[in-house]
This record gives C-alpha cells, sequence and structure tokens, in this order.
C-alpha cells in the first residue's frame, strides 16, 4: 500500500530520508495485520502472550521502568508567539524545536520497520471526524492504534479525499529521559515525539492530536475538544440523558463512564460512549452534540474489580493489552485491588517483592476495543453525535469541595471548571497527591493560553440559550483517617440522577455562594450504609474555608494578565462578594 495523496507520500518520504529506517510498512488496519503484528511482538520478546484459556487474546508488555506515564515536563506547545502558547504549556519557538527535535530523529529508524498508520478519529463518516497519520517505529504503537482508533484504509480513503490530516511522528528512540521530548506544532498540524513508547507520549492520535492539537483547531472553528467522558443515562421509563464528565486524569472517567447502577435502582442503565475525550459542536438548534473521537480505552487497571467496575473487569479478559501490570503463577495479569488471585511476578518483571512497592505500577494501563464494553452505546458510531445535557467538572479533592453542586448560568460554570483543581496522580511522571489547578481537567492538554480557552469558552452563551447545565462534583472527600466519605463507583449514579432532576427542573436545591447544592432528601440513599452526618458534611460548604479557595482561585486567574476575559473576573468577583455576604 502507498498513497496517491502527493503531499502524504513526500512526507513519508522526507521522514524515511531523516530516520533511515530499514523498511517501511503502511498499516491497512486489517485482522490480520494485528495478528501478525501481535505475533512479531510475541517473537521479539515485547509482548507475553497472558493465560489464553482465563485471558484469550490477551498480551502483556513491560515498558522500560522509566518510561511508565506522560512527561508534562518534556511536553511543549510550538507556536510562532509564545503568549499563545500561555503560561499552561512549556514553550519552545518552532524553528528551535525542529531543529532540536529533528537531530534525535536522525537515523532513529536504523534496522527498524517504520509503520505509516492513517486514522480517523470520530465515526469514519462524521462531518465532526478529523483525520491523521502518525509514522512510528514501535509495532506496540501500531497494535494499541488499531485498538483505540479507526485506523487503515477506509481513514486512508477520507484522507486522500479531503488532503488535510495532522502529520504525528514518534520514534521510540533509546528511551534516555534526557533525551524525550513531546512537541506540538499547531500551526502547522504536526506532532513529532521521541524517546517515549507510553500512551500519552506515544498514541499520537489521543492526547496530542485529539486534545492539544484539536482544542487549537476548535478554538478557531467554534467547538471544543474537551478531557471528558460521554456517558448516555437511561431511566426506568426509557429516557436516556447525555451526560459529558471532565475529570482530571486517573480521577473516574473510566469508572463513571461504563458504571454498573446499584441495586436499589432497577430499571436504571449506563450507555457509554466514551472515557476520556469529547469533542463538542453545536448542532443548528443550538444544542451542544458530543462525538468520541476515539474507538477504544486506554484505561487505569489498579482498582479494577467485580464491585468497582464490573464491565471493566469483564472487558479486559479477553482481547486486551496489558501495560505494566504484573502476573500470578498461572500467567494470568494481576493488580493492586484485584481482589483475587497473588502476584509471583511483578511489573518489572521481577519475582514479586512487597518491600518493593506494588506489584502493579499505580499507572499500568489496559488497551481495549470500546466494543469490548458490555454497556457500549452503539450511539458511539453515530455520525452526529449525542446531546449533552450536563457537562460536569470534578477533581480528587480530600476536602473542600462538596460531593456535588450547580453552577448558576453558564459563565459562572465556565468559572467554576476554570477554578478545578485536583490531586495529582500516577498518570503523570512526578509528585502524587499534591493539589493543583487542573482548569477543565485540560492542565495537560489544552494546546493554547488558557486565558483565551476560557474567552471561547465564554463565547459560547452568546450563540445559544440551549446549553447544557455545569455541574461539579467530588468523589474523594475523605474523613481524618483518610477513609473516603462517599462510597463512589457505581454509588456515583445517585449523584448523576439529581443532575438529571436538575436538568429536567425536577429537583429544587438550594442557592449558595457557590451555587446549587441538593437538599439532603434530594439524593437517594436508600440501601446505602451512610449517616446523615456524613451526607450533611457531604453538602455542606465551609464558607470560610471558601473565601480562601476563592482567593487562591483569584490569584491563579490572575496569574493569566492581560489576557484573563473580563467577564471571567467579574463572576470571580461576584462569587467573593456573595461568600463575604454569607459570612
Ligand atoms: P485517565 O485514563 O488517566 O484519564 O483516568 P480516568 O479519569 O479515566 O480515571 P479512572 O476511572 O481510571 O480511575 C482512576 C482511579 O480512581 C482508579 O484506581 C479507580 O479505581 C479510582 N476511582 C474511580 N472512581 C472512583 C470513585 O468514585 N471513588 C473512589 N474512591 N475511587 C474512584
Ligand atoms: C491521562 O493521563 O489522562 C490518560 C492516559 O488518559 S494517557 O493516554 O497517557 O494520557
Ligand atoms: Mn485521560
Amino acid at each position: 500500500m502507498t498513497t496517491t495523496l502527493s503531499t502524504l507520500q513526500e512526507w513519508v518520504d522526507s521522514v524515511a530520508g531523516l530516520t533511515k529506517p530499514d523498511s517501511i510498512y503502511w498499516c491497512d488496519g486489517s485482522d490480520t495485520e494485528y495478528d501478525r503484528v501481535i505475533a512479531e511482538m510475541c517473537d521479539s520478546g515485547v509482548l507475553k502472550p497472558l493465560n489464553q484459556e482465563s485471558f484469550p487474546g490477551c498480551h502483556l508488555h513491560l515498558s522500560d521502568p522509566s518510561d511508565v506515564a506522560r512527561v508534562e515536563h518534556l511536553t511543549f506547545v510550538c507556536t510562532t508567539s509564545e503568549e499563545d502558547a500561555g503560561p499552561n504549556n512549556n514553550w519552545m519557538a518552532p524553528n528551535a524545536a525542529h531543529e532540536k527535535i529533528d537531530a534525535l530523529f536522525a537515523g532513529a529508524m536504523k534496522g527498524r520497520t517504520m509503520y505509516v498508520i492513517p486514522y480517523c478519529m470520530g465515526p469514519i463518516e462524521s462531518p465532526y471526524a478529523r483525520l491523521g497519520v502518525e509514522i512510528t517505529d514501535s509495532a506496540y504503537v501500531v497494535a494499541n492504534m488499531r485498538l483505540m482508533t479507526r485506523m487503515g484504509k477506509s481513514a486512508l480513503q477520507r484522507i486522500e479525499k479531503e488532503g488535510t490530516f495532522v502529520k504525528g511522528l514518534h520514534s521510540t528512540g533509546d528511551l534516555d529521559p534526557e533525551r524525550r521530548f513531546i512537541m506540538h506544532f499547531p500551526e502547522e498540524l504536526s506532532i513529532k515525539s521521541i524517546g517515549s513508547g507510553y500512551g500519552g507520549n506515544a498514541l499520537l492520535g489521543k492526547k496530542c492530536h485529539a486534545l492539544r492539537i484539536a482544542s487549537y483547531q476548535a478554538r478557531s472553528e467554534g467547538w471544543l475538544a474537551e478531557h471528558m467522558l460521554i456517558v448516555g443515562v437511561e431511566n426506568p421509563h426509557g429516557e436516556v440523558h447525555y451526560v459529558a464528565c471532565a475529570f482530571p486524569s486517573a480521577c473516574g472517567k473510566t469508572n463513571l463512564a461504563m458504571l454498573i447502577p446499584p441495586e436499589s435502582h432497577k430499571g436504571w442503565r449506563i450507555w457509554t460512549l466514551g472515557d476520556d475525550i469529547a469533542w463538542l459542536h453545536m448542532d443548528e438548534a443550538g444544542k451542544l452534540r458530543a462525538i468520541n473521537p476515539e474507538a477504544g480505552y486506554f484505561g487505569v487497571v489498579p482498582g479494577t474489580n467485580e464491585k468497582t467496575n464490573k464491565n471493566a473487569y469483564d472487558m479486559i479478559h479477553r482481547s486486551t493489552i496489558f501495560t505494566n501490570v504484573a502476573t500470578t503463577e498461572d500467567n494470568e495479569p494481576w493488580w493492586e485491588d484485584k481482589k483475587s488471585g497473588t502476584p509471583a511476578t511483578d511489573w518489572r518483571g521481577n519475582d514479586y517483592d512487597p518491600s518493593s512497592g506494588p506489584a502493579a505500577h499505580p499507572n499500568s494501563r489496559f488497551t481495549v476495543s470500546a466494543r469490548n464494553n458490555p454497556s457500549y452505546s452503539a450511539l458511539a458510531d453515530a455520525p452526529e453525535g449525542v446531546p449533552i445535557s450536563a457537562i460536569v467538572f470534578g477533581g480528587r479533592r480530600r476536602e473542600l469541595a462538596p460531593l456535588v453542586y450547580e453552577a448558576k448560568d453558564w459563565n459562572h460554570g465556565v468559572l467554576v471548571g476554570a477554578s478545578v483543581a485536583s490531586e495529582t496522580t500516577a498518570a503523570n511522571v512526578g509528585e502524587v497527591g499534591v493539589v493543583r489547578r487542573d482548569p477543565m481537567a485540560m492542565k495537560p492538554f489544552c494546546g493554547y493560553n488558557f486565558a483565551d480557552y476560557w474567552s471561547h469558552w465564554l463565547s459560547f452563551s452568546d450563540r445559544s440559550e440551549r446549553l447544557p447545565q455545569i455541574f461539579h462534583v467530588n468523589w474523594f472527600r475523605q474523613d481524618e483517617s483518610g477513609k473516603f466519605l462517599w462510597p463512589g463507583f457505581g454509588e456515583n449514579l445517585r449523584v448523576i440522577r439529581w443532575i438529571i432532576e436538575r436538568c429536567e427542573e425536577r429537583a429544587h436545591g438550594h442557592k449558595t455562594p457557590i451555587g446549587y447544592l441538593p437538599n439532603p432528601a434530594e439524593i437517594d440513599t436508600s440501601g446505602l450504609d451512610i449517616s446523615f452526618e456524613t451526607m450533611k458534611e457531604l453538602l455542606s460548604v465551609n464558607i470560610e474555608a471558601w473565601q480562601k479557595e476563592m482567593d487562591s482561585v483569584g490569584e491563579y486567574l490572575e496569574s493569566y494578565g492581560d489576557r484573563l476575559p473580563e467577564a471571567l473576573r467579574k463572576e470571580h468577583a461576584k462569587v467573593v462578594e456573595e461568600l463575604r455576604k454569607a459570612s
């Protein structure tokens, strides 16, 4: 296979000239190709088959121990003007960045195969879908892209028809963290990534394209590319509301997207459309519609069990790639909180020794096709996407943030999103458990200046009166002993129900300075072992603590200087004033 599109052919030729691969292979996306690539990786030791009786079609990949997560400190947005990238991004001038990274790419594929992967982000027939081509020397990337995107022949056909595509160049390089860079050139629609084989750094269709490059494009074209799950919630009458939720990395998107309703919620059903990324477009009626640009999940493994997330637990028992989990004597994958089996070998491939840390890496991942998910919604393939009733922001906050509250209106909702803070997790290399600002859960992923991004969000209220209502949730409040106050997981449906009832104007709530909170009786706790005191604590607003929080939010917003939209400053001032009155 080659291509009739000369710009594509010329780019492939020039990359081959620079990287000097032994051979070039164009991916067609077929099952035969997938099976062959997997078999080749098993031969070379990159993959190991897991127990094929209990885990048919499942394989294990152990990465280099220094290459287990995203590397925000090595991730750059290379716009002509530094201001366009904003204080939220690392920046390098495009010419300097190309020079630096091309020097690392020179000869990087010697002795290796260069794979050309045409892919489509979004349903192949969707007007909202976007195209890309990733060139990589990693067979692991090929297999993952096959599971995560619509990849191969049909994507190439659309690329040849449209002529426009995002150019992504990736090489595993020598995995030396000193020679690792993830660079984005939004003005050129291109990405260059070297020195890492890890998901978010190497599967360029995902965070690099579908968020960083796409958010930049979305701004000038009037849509939104967001770090959001998309879920359909069906009530016992068969009515379905679609909800899009932005939580930071490793803060519960995959879990919420495929939750199993609690026993007490007979007749409720959950339909998964996406677990990580949503592209939101306004339709002619002024409704926001969402598509999931991805076709598979790259999910956190630890914590997944039959109680917390049975759908995920079941779906990763076949045709799944596991990265950096432990294994049992029987060669089954094992991870912390799996609740069955014992680890024999850890994620480094050593005999398991509890004194050397967790058996599975805390950021170990599964890669699996969305079609494996028992709660998969066929509408994930609908070209026009689904209408969104509610947008929900959230974070991992031991203290302060209540279980749920609703913003007063769209503009206040933008402030709520911009104020999101969350404890850092193992999804990025660095310290874990420190609270940092993560606006709209996009801190690592917004491809341009956050101040401009908030202006763009605010602009939607001028364009429609039928926008989704905006909420904030926090599943992660803890008591002094570190125990979670809220049971979470499937029980989160109880909170989602209130959110939907607000959208249907059926729940009253009460107004507080930070927004509308549920009246205690409005969250159904039937069948839950939770005290009235705990619910009261989860649904209270500590005025003094919130005054401090809003001071810190104000400082953060002001760090964006002149570009900070005045309307956001005004929303902040309004909340500060209401808190003052309430104190
Ligand atoms: P990314 O893929 O990194 O974007 O993460 P994500 O937002 O999809 O997070 P995910 O659903 O994988 O959850 C991350 C971790 O949080 C897992 O270990 C879960 O078990 C845990 N978790 C998810 N939901 C809840 C919840 O409601 N309560 C508690 N206590 N933990 C949760
Ligand atoms: C995240 O870190 O938010 C992920 C995993 O979803 S990665 O693809 O590595 O970005
Ligand atoms: Mn994510």
